[in-house]
């Protein structure tokens, strides 16, 4: 069943996920969700919520001078988003893989993006969620977004 807890190696990480403005517009946050946590992760925080610049200057400072970095605040910007944070082994490499490839049109079928995604002719890909890449991207962006964990 995956808990079997007699030689666990490896820390046990946690990642942020985003289901961007598009995903919540479009009702997929549920499905999304439902992903998480039929792979076995575990939500540990979740809010419904609104980024603000400062916050996204900060979540994707590593974009700024990019062309898309502006048309990729200002989507960020137009509606609520779900922002959470899922924990397990390898849970920031895990959901990287359900999310799938950043564009959309390329994803591969049965990822999020693959599925639920689809390009609309925007300046930024609208591809539905955000996940973190790497350990120190975790932990920098959930302590943007839920400094209190
Ligand atoms: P990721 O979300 O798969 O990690 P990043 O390279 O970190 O992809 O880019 C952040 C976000 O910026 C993407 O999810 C997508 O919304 C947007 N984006 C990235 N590259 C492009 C691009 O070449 N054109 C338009 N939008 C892009
Ligand atoms: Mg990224």
């Amino acid at each position: 069943m995956g808990r079997y807890a007699g030689a666990v190696s490896e820390q046990v990480q946690r990642t942020l996920v985003l289901v961007k403005p598009d995903g919540v517009a479009r009702g997929v946050t549920g499905e999304v969700l439902r992903r998480v946590e039929s792979k076995g992760y575990r939500v540990i925080a979740l809010e419904l919520r609104r980024a603000t610049p400062d916050l996204l200057a900060h979540h994707y400072a590593e974009h700024q001078g990019k062309p898309f970095y502006q048309p990729l605040v200002d989507f960020m910007l137009s509606g609520p988003l779900v922002a959470l944070v899922a924990e397990g082994h390898r849970v920031i490499e895990g959901f990287r893989s359900l999310a799938g490839a950043t564009d959309p049109t390329a994803a591969a079928p049965g990822t999020v993006r693959g599925d639920l995604g689809r390009d609309w002719g925007s300046a930024v890909q609208q591809n539905i969620v955000h996940g973190s890449d790497s350990p120190e991207s975790a932990a920098r962006e959930i302590g943007l977004w839920f400094p209190a964990l």
